[in-house]
């Protein structure tokens, strides 16, 4: 399989971790959406990533669609998400405050490229707060272990993820491991593993 996509994109992100967890072997083809066009059309004609090529050549886009077929072909006792009650509530609650964090990072980062004349603080200051409220939402939920039944989830992965971004790339003077001691605590139990270690976004 190849999956298109650089790890500075969370989505492609936690997309390379789950294969990684799930000991999936893949080509990874590190292109990015805002330089490569041409070439991520070739496998994903909007130009969004992740995009990830199937061995049969067919070609899927979303990472939460492609995380589902992924699950699939691991057997179900190998999902990153628990099968059923309040565990699997909690992890997808998780997941979308993460999934939902993600686009304001990115929103974020494509508002830093316009001219200066062009930028807006308003917009700034809204898609932060966003952000924001959002990571400390995943703080309140964060304890001494993983975050759902202290088992490696998609919802570590997601949070990890989001945190990430946002004290690596975008919000560096406010999400920090100060403001989120246990984000901060989590994300260091989570680069302990190869799969987090491996995909950390460089810049
Ligand atoms: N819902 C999608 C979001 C993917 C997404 O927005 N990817 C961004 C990079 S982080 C992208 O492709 N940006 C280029 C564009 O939208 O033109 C997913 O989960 O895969």
């Amino acid at each position: 399989m190849k999956l298109v996509g650089p790890w500075i994109s969370g989505f492609t992100r936690r997309t390379g971790i789950t294969m990684k967890l799930l000991g999936m072997p893949f080509e990874h083809l590190s292109l990015d959406a805002y330089v490569d066009r041409e070439e991520i059309r070739r496998y994903s004609p909007m130009g969004k990533v992740p995009a990830l090529v199937l061995d049969t050549g067919e070609v899927l886009i979303d990472s939460a669609g492609i995380i589902d077929v992924l699950y699939e072909l691991a057997g179900p006792d190998k999902a990153l998400v628990p099968p059923s009650g309040a565990a699997r509530l909690k992890a997808l609650q998780l997941i979308g405050i993460g999934l939902n964090i993600y686009p304001k990072l990115t929103a974020l980062y494509e508002e830093s490229l316009r001219p200066q004349s062009y930028q807006l603080q308003s917009v700034f200051e809204r898609l932060a707060e966003q952000a924001i409220i959002g990571l400390k939402q995943l703080e309140a939920e964060a304890g001494d272990g993983w975050l759902v039944n202290d088992t490696l989830s998609q919802a570590d992965i997601m949070t990890v993820v989001s945190y990430q971004g946002a004290s690596m790339i975008v919000l560096r003077d406010h999400v920090t491991a100060k403001n989120f001691p246990r984000l901060a605590a989590l994300t260091e139990r989570a680069m302990k593993i190869e799969a987090f270690a491996s995909t950390v976004p460089l810049l």
